[in-house]
């Protein structure tokens, strides 16, 4: 399957993320389409693509904007969800660095559809070259006429703000980052409502990834056709794939969405030389991994869930031989336990829990019960949490002892890691 980039079409071009380049590459084209249509030409258009969220879930676009309500008299919201946390996860980075137009396009012409005449980008405030860029996008766009009132004599008005977080993981749950862009500590609020009813201030809210708002344009640009020429029926057009770990060629690669990744490793010049491949998560840390059994499955929404995991943000992290599953399995979980929240006693408690047991194993202190306790506490977390951050941190344990369980056992029969025989001294 050949690559496509669409997003990424001008990456390496020098300056890339000016206004004058992206004017060079049909830059706010699509928005000139969108306004020349009635919003609700526009929701359709974007429903009848198929296009998909890229941020986590695969929800579909278009119906997401056609569940805010009309003629309420209240305010309606865009959210833009730039708050990109999940280990692996990098694409909406390095889009935003390169491109800033291309997602301040897609906010103008989401918000005109959904009738908002207020947007905000919620970006994780750790990363300040993209907060900068990101700033100095919106301020060309003022300048130029594109944000502001009557946006190209349209008669729409719309301002857009950039609000930077307080590095949560949590904040990027949707819920988490109204509450924390409401000024209150970020932890998720129960669902339903859901946003498009009640969400920022209480207002009905679209809250998308960025790459899901950035393909919007390219979609008004060239039509449902052209998107759909790409992908699949459930799962059309193109997508950005983060290839990560044991490959000579890290980086993205935009493909269609069905890729499987033998395919994308071609591109990336295989595993790094001399070694093999041994698992991988096709979807972020969250996402169950996969292993070598599974380098022909379809890199889509339907073909990584009938495998057995999600496709999650496309995060494709890479692990060699070298590498100690319940390692890489501790590095995640001690992730999640530092991200939880707190609110929930599944996920608050049993984070910590499964961290306490997963270093004891690398150290060589583990029992035989251990794996039995990682699955115990994994299910009670798995569906009983209150948002996904729990599922999330129970998936890659589930997975990995399900299909490396002797490796697990290794570390208390060989009194510690196979792998590193320094482990003890770190974990004791
Ligand atoms: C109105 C309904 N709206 C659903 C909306 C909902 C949301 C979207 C998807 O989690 C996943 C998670 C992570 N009326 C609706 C409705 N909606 N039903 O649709 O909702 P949902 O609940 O399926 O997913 P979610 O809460 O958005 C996202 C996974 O992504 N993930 C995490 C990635 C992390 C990042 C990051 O670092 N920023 O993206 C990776 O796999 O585990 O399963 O908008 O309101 N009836
Ligand atoms: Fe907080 Fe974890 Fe519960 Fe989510 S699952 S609400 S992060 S404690």
């Amino acid at each position: 399957m050949p690559l496509t980039p669409v997003l990424s079409r001008f990456w390496d071009e020098p300056q890339s993320w000016t206004l004058e380049t992206y004017l060079r590459h049909d830059g706010y084209e699509g928005l000139r389409k969108a306004l020349a249509s009635t919003p609700d030409q526009v929701i359709q258009t974007v429903k009848d693509a198929g296009l998909r969220g890229r941020g986590g879930a695969g929800f579909p676009t278009g119906m997401k904007w056609g569940f805010i309500p009309q003629g309420d008299g209240k305010p309606h919201y865009l959210v833009v969800n730039a708050d990109e946390s999940e280990p692996g996860t990098c694409k909406d980075i390095p889009l935003m660095m390169a491109t800033p137009h291309a997602l301040v396009e897609g906010v103008i012409i989401a918000a005109y559809a959904i009738r908002s005449s207020k947007a905000f980008i919620y970006v994780r405030g750790e990363v300040i070259p993209v907060l900068r860029r990101l700033q100095a996008a919106v301020a060309e766009a003022y300048a130029a006429g594109y944000l502001g009132t009557n946006i190209l004599d349209s008669g729409f008005d719309l301002e857009l703000v950039v609000h930077a977080g307080a590095g949560a993981y949590i904040c990027g749950e949707e819920t988490a980052l109204l509450d924390s862009l409401e000024g209150r500590r970020g932890q998720p609020r129960l669902r339903p409502p859901f946003p498009a009813v009640a969400g920022l201030y209480a207002c009905p809210t679209v809250v998308n990834n960025v790459e899901s708002i950035a393909s919007v344009p390219p979609i008004l640009l060239n039509g449902i056709d052209w998107f759909r020429s790409m992908g699949s029926e459930k799962s059309p057009g193109f997508t950005l794939y983060s290839l990560s770990g044991h490959v000579t060629k890290p980086g993205q690669y935009e493909a269609p969405l069905g890729i499987t990744l033998r395919e994308l490793l071609e591109y990336a010049g295989g595993i790094r030389a001399g070694h093999r491949l041994k698992f991988w998560t096709p979807g972020g840390s969250s996402t169950p991994i996969f292993t070598d059994e599974h380098l022909d499955v379809a890199l889509d929404y339907e073909g990584v869930g009938a495998a057995g995991s999600m496709l999650g943000t496309k995060a494709l992290q890479i692990f060699d031989e070298t590498t100690c599953v319940v390692r890489a399995v501790l590095r995640w979980t001690e992730f999640y336990e530092h991200e939880s929240c707190g609110k929930c006693t599944p996920c608050r408690e049993g984070t910590y829990w499964l961290t306490q047991i997963l270093q004891r194993l690398e150290a060589g202190k583990g029992t035989e019960g251990d794996v039995e306790k990682l699955l115990d506490i994994s299910d009670s977390i798995l569906g009983k949490s209150f948002c996904a951050l729990g599922d999330g941190a129970a998936s890659p344990i589930l997975s990995s002892i399900k299909y490396f369980r002797d490796e697990y056992l290794a570390h208390f029969t060989s009194g510690g890691c196979p792998f590193d025989p320094h482990a003890a001294t770190l974990f004791s």
